[in-house]
Parts: structure tokens; sequence; C-alpha cells
């Protein structure tokens, strides 16, 4: 059984004082049992929820890291810092990494690998554009993405890693993906790794769905068989509202 897992990825939302702010409100509502409940914050927001976080179940996750342990990297922040400041998950490869910030399938395997040498849980992403969804290209495209993402690591490592699928058209347009549509990507996800490792790894690994979840979209995606949860941008800003997609997944 893969236990289910409800992200929230604030993106470049809430200040250290919003973010703590609204934990305090979220705690007692996002402790559901039997879902692995995650908080994507911005970098300077981590230290503080992570020690509002103490003692609850709700894991706090980085929405990006550079792969190397240190170096004249200006503006970046490497996997021992997140260690050290006790953040469990990291988010990689979103797409506006991929899009704004020319983040390419071999960054996204490094702070991968990186990521997993450093004991955080990746959550991967992947997903494809309007134009390649058009194009027919959605299981090409997403086959190599996860393909590159993963290379190099056990079939171990492979089960510690969370795969997101986010068609890129869906993230934040309001346009959701159909639970058909996302379950039939995600199952092709699934057999990919399969391929690439065994059944029982492709069986163990979760994936979940992002773009436009929100709580009246969210049980069509978690009565798919294949999909384990949601990535969860704009619903995951207020508090109840991401309370109401973790309880969803409970
Ligand atoms: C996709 C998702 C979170 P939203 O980016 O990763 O955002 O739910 O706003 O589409």
């Amino acid at each position: 059984m893969r236990t289910p897992v409800i992200a929230g990825n604030w993106k470049m939302y809430k200040t250290v004082n919003e973010a703590l702010e609204y934990f305090t409100s979220f705690r007692e509502k996002g402790e559901a049992e039997g879902v692995e409940t995650v908080l994507c914050a911005p970098f300077v927001a981590l230290p503080a929820l992570v020690e509002a976080a103490k003692g609850s179940r709700i894991g706090i996750g980085a929405q990006n890291m550079h792969w190397e342990e240190e170096g004249a990297f200006t503006g970046e922040v490497g996997p021992s810092m997140l260690n050290a400041v006790g953040v469990p998950y990291v988010v990689i490869g979103h797409s506006e990494r991929r899009t704004y910030f020319a983040e390419t399938d071999e960054a996204v395997n490094k702070k991968t690998q990186s990521a997993i040498s450093h004991d955080l849980v990746p959550i991967v992403c992947v997903g494809e554009t309007l134009e390649e969804k058009e194009a027919d290209r959605t299981q090409e495209v997403v086959r190599e993405q996860v393909v590159k993402a993963l290379a190099g690591l056990s079939s171990d490592e492979v089960t510690q890693v969370v795969l997101a699928y986010e068609p890129v058209w869906a993230i934040g347009s309001g346009k959701s993906a159909t639970a058909e549509d996302a379950e039939e990507v995600i199952r092709f996800v699934r057999k990919t790794v399969a391929d690439q490792y065994d059944q029982q790894v492709a069986n163990d690994i979760r994936i979940l769905y992002g773009g436009s979840v929100k709580p009246g979209n969210i049980d069509s995606f978690l009565e798919q068989p294949d999909i384990d949860g949601a990535l969860v941008g704009g619903a995951s800003l207020d508090a109840d509202s991401f309370a109401r997609l973790v309880e969803a997944a409970a």
C-alpha cells in the first residue's frame, strides 16, 4: 500500500510571518492520519517552519536546491544546508524552474541524485507543454523526463523518489487535466518505471498529479488507482483550502 502524499507548493508566496501565521491555523487541521502532508515554502521561511512543525506530522520542503555540496554558486542553496535546517523534502524540476530558469533534464538528474544521497525526499516534476500535447507527444516527453531524472539511481533509491506529473498547460491556469487523462499518463509513468527497474519498484513509487488541484476536484484524482496524491500550488496558499485537500486523502 502506498501512503498518499499531499504536498503544497507555495511558490514565491508568503513572508516568514505569513508562513507562521498560516502554520498556526493549519497545524491541527493538517494532522490527518494516513496521509503524508508536506508544505514546500520559500527558503527564507524554512527554518521557522521546521521549528513550528516539530512534533507534528507535517513535513516541510524546499522548492529547489543546487546539487553541489558547496561552492561559488551565487544565490544557490545546497543540500547540506537543507539538512542543517532539518528539511526533509525538496521539489525538483518544477516546470517553472525548467521554463524560467532553463533547468535541463541533466540538472534535474544531478539534483535528484544529490537529494537522495543527502537523505532528502525529492518530489520530481515532469509534464508536457500544450504544444507537445497537441502534437501527441505527451508519452514520449514524459517518458524521456522520467528516464533522465532517475538515471543512475538504484532500485532502492528510486522508491524513495516521489514523482509528480504536472501537465504544463494545467498549471495555475484553472484548467486541470481530467482525472481519467491524468490517470492514463500516470499509469504510463508507472509502466516506464517498471520497464526501467522492475514491477516492484513501479508498485512502490508514489506518483502525484499536479495542476489546478482544488477541493472541488481532488476526489476525482484520488479515486484513480495510480494517482497517489497531489502537488498543489494555488489551493495550498489558504490554510482551510489546503486542509480540505489533506482531509480528502486521509
Ligand atoms: C502546479 C501546481 C503546483 P497549481 O505548478 O505545483 O500549481 O495548483 O496552482 O496549478
